[in-house]
């Protein structure tokens, strides 16, 4: 299997090129279902250790259903499967360009949760317009061991996230083990009192925020991915539904750029447009993304951890 891996902010992407199943040619949401119930030993052997990590994103490269599309992908981690992903679609937008199959300027790419307008703007430069992203609920109210009240919002950015200002501690890198804990609690906690996003969707991104300490951000975030991992990057999704959330408060106007800063320093710049559904928005999300690898997965049926560590 050829894949080339990128960071965008920090944040690995292995964008597989071949070799993947045969999941037809139907809408990349069916493409994920059947390859999530009866492929899943692909995404293991691809983004399991040993032969990956817990905190890179996997991205599947399929044929789009629509000529005028660009490309098709379906994202994955070592958890499970990702309806959108920010820092992978610009990861994977770096790396088409990359290997000469797109040039500068607009392009379609077909994800589970929609078609995603996505421009390379040079430069390793990508700016995403990704799909309406809204606020479900208001100041949701949890009592979490070891954190006490926590009040935060439901919102959906392409993932479902739980956005708070409850970080038990500066968002700072070395505070990034104590932001595990306590973000992995309030997940749990969640899943307990069983709320979720629509139809049941489990929230499996968690979101802390806390005001930026340098003039060129707007905010700093931490946020635990569905595996346990956290995102390097200010998270493409994340930062959508942050946008969501402002512009439902009023605290931030369209066209507006908010600067998303991550725990390690990396940044989005987002701005947002106003859907044509009530209530929702078209977030826009800017970053950038260096390859760093290009290889090719052997799979030998001797290996003992071929489908990975589990
Ligand atoms: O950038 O949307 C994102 C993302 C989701 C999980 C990791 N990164």
């Amino acid at each position: 299997m050829h894949f080339i891996d990128s960071h965008t902010g920090g944040q690995s992407t292995r964008v597989i090129l071949d070799g993947g199943p045969d999941l037809g040619q139907g809408p990349l949401s069916e493409r994920l279902a059947i390859l999530s119930s009866q492929h899943d030993v692909f995404r293991r052997q691809t983004i399991l250790e040993p032969k990956c990590s817990d905190a890179m994103v996997g991205a599947l490269l399929c044929e789009p259903t629509d000529p005028e599309s660009s490309a098709g992908v379906i994202f994955f981690n070592a958890s499970g499967y990702l309806g959108m992903c920010g820092h992978g679609l610009i990861g994977l937008m770096v790396t088409l360009n990359h290997l000469g199959l797109i040039t500068q300027g607009e392009h379609w790419i077909e994800t589970p949760v929609g078609k995603v307008k996505a421009s390379y703007l040079g430069d390793n430069k990508v700016q995403i317009e990704n799909v309406d992203s809204y606020r479900l609920k208001k100041d949701v109210i949890l009592e979490v061991e070891g954190l006490g009240v926590v009040s935060g919002d439901i919102a959906w950015g392409g993932n479902w996230f739980f956005l708070t200002h409850a970080a038990p501690c500066d968002i700072t890198p070395q505070n990034i083990p104590a932001l595990t804990k306590a973000a992995w609690a309030i997940r749990k906690r969640l899943s307990r009192l069983n709320i979720t996003g629509e139809r049941g969707a489990e929230i499996d991104h968690i979101e802390f925020f806390q005001s930026s300490r340098s003039p060129h951000s707007d905010s700093i975030n931490f946020v635990l991915c569905p595996g346990g991992a956290y995102d390097r990057s200010p998270c493409g999704t994340g930062t959508s539904a942050k946008l969501a959330c402002l512009a439902a408060d009023g605290h931030l106007k369209p066209d507006k750029r908010w600067t998303q800063e991550s725990v390690i320093g990396s940044k989005f710049e987002g701005i947002y447009q106003r859907s044509a559904v009530a209530s929702r928005i078209v977030p826009q999300i800017t970053g950038q993304a260096y390859v760093y690898a290009d290889g090719r997965l052997i799979l030998d049926p001797n290996d003992p951890f071929l489908h990975g560590i589990k």
